[in-house]
């Protein structure tokens, strides 16, 4: 009898043995417990490895607060942001489109505080409103990080890096090229972007505080057109009815959407854009290329919307613990002719 219960001993601290070492004890859960002597108590439950050293690369979550989509630069911005984030299998997005509401962008900043992601990025629909919601990212410690758009120069200290264009340089970029259209005389119509966004605000410094070199062009009327199509059509047509609309010689755009509205109100109007009133305008979308091929654009200013390698990189950056730049400038060109024809054809959005 006691030969048999030796044996049944034996049995069991194999079976115990072999069971530790193949890591039955859960399928993801790797375990360090070592088998032990037969005669010693039931074996400690299995301690999850220490895996620090060798743990797969946690995902970084990156919160990202959009805009919206009022323009096809937006939708090309949001397509590499989303693009280059399903590629990455070290990033997680979450991703939220504003519709043009501050309120909705604070209510999702808010909402990525409460989620702790990593890292928030947003693109601030205009500079002013975000003191509040941006300390409490601070306090929450998590860095934030501005896309293509900027905050209030006095809230510096509330962001960790800016990845964008130098609005200022594309508004003069468009000066000098309206001022070589128009022979350097004439009378132009400015349409603005969205009212106390920073793309706006800076690229109209730029185009007007270089226009001052150019006495003889007027800029005769400046007015928004929110970044958007219809309504710089709307506004176009306004104009053309209006008694600055018997006298123009150019339109400065601040983006491309507002350009081919105006372009279609012009034509309405029996003009011919292109030719009886120059057209100037900043992004650089596929379409804006192909209306300078049809001769009704003269001049576009490219802005790169592709910041979603620069985003998620920035991200990682961050988490690695590296310091990063207070603005990651995007470099960017001028087209216009033949040069804007032979580009076409690689333009990527
Ligand atoms: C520029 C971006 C602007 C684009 C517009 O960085 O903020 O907003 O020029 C877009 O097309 O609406």
């Amino acid at each position: 009898m006691a030969k048999r219960k030796n044996v049944l001993g034996a049995l069991v601290t194999a079976a115990v043995f072999i069971s530790l070492v193949t890591g039955c004890g859960g399928a993801n859960a790797p375990t360090t417990a070592t088998p032990k002597a037969p005669d010693a108590p039931k074996p400690e439950a299995a301690k999850p490895a220490d895996t620090t050293a060798q743990k797969p690369a946690g995902k970084i979550v990156v919160g990202f607060s959009q805009i919206g989509a009022e323009s096809g630069w937006r939708g090309a911005e949001t397509q590499s942001i989303q693009d280059t984030a399903k590629a990455d299998s070290t990033i997680e997005l979450k991703f939220s489109d504003a519709q043009q509401k501050q309120e909705n962008q604070i209510k999702a900043i808010r909402s990525f505080i409460a989620q702790k992601v990593d890292v928030i990025a947003m693109a601030p629909v205009v500079e002013t409103g975000w003191e509040a919601v941006l300390k409490e990212a601070k306090d929450a410690k998590i860095p934030v990080i501005l896309v293509d758009r900027g905050i209030d120069k006095k809230n510096e200290d509330l962001y960790t890096s800016f990845i964008g264009s130098d609005f200022i340089l594309e508004g003069q970029n468009a000066a000098k090229a309206m001022a070589e259209h128009l022979g350097d005389k004439g009378n132009v119509i400015e349409l603005e972007g969205t009212v106390g966004a920073s793309a706006a605000i800076d690229r109209k410094k730029g185009f007007d505080d270089e226009m001052k070199k150019h006495p003889n062009i007027k800029i005769v009327k400046s007015q928004s057109g929110d970044f958007t199509r219809a309504t710089g059509k709307q506004v176009m047509e306004a104009i053309l009815k209006s008694p600055e609309g018997k006298d123009i010689q150019g339109v400065y755009a601040h983006n491309d959407d507002m350009a081919l509205g105006a372009i279609q109100a012009i034509e309405e109007a029996g003009k011919k854009p292109g030719t009886d009133i120059k057209i100037v305008s900043v992004d650089g979308i596929k379409e804006a290329f192909e209306a300078i091929k049809a001769g009704k654009l003269n001049t576009v200013v490219e802005c790169n919307p592709l910041l979603g390698p620069q985003l998620f990189q920035a991200a990682k950056d961050l988490k690695a613990g590296k310091e990063l730049p207070k603005w990651i400038k995007s470099n960017e060109d001028v087209f216009s002719g033949q040069k804007a024809i032979d580009a076409l054809p690689n333009r990527k959005y």
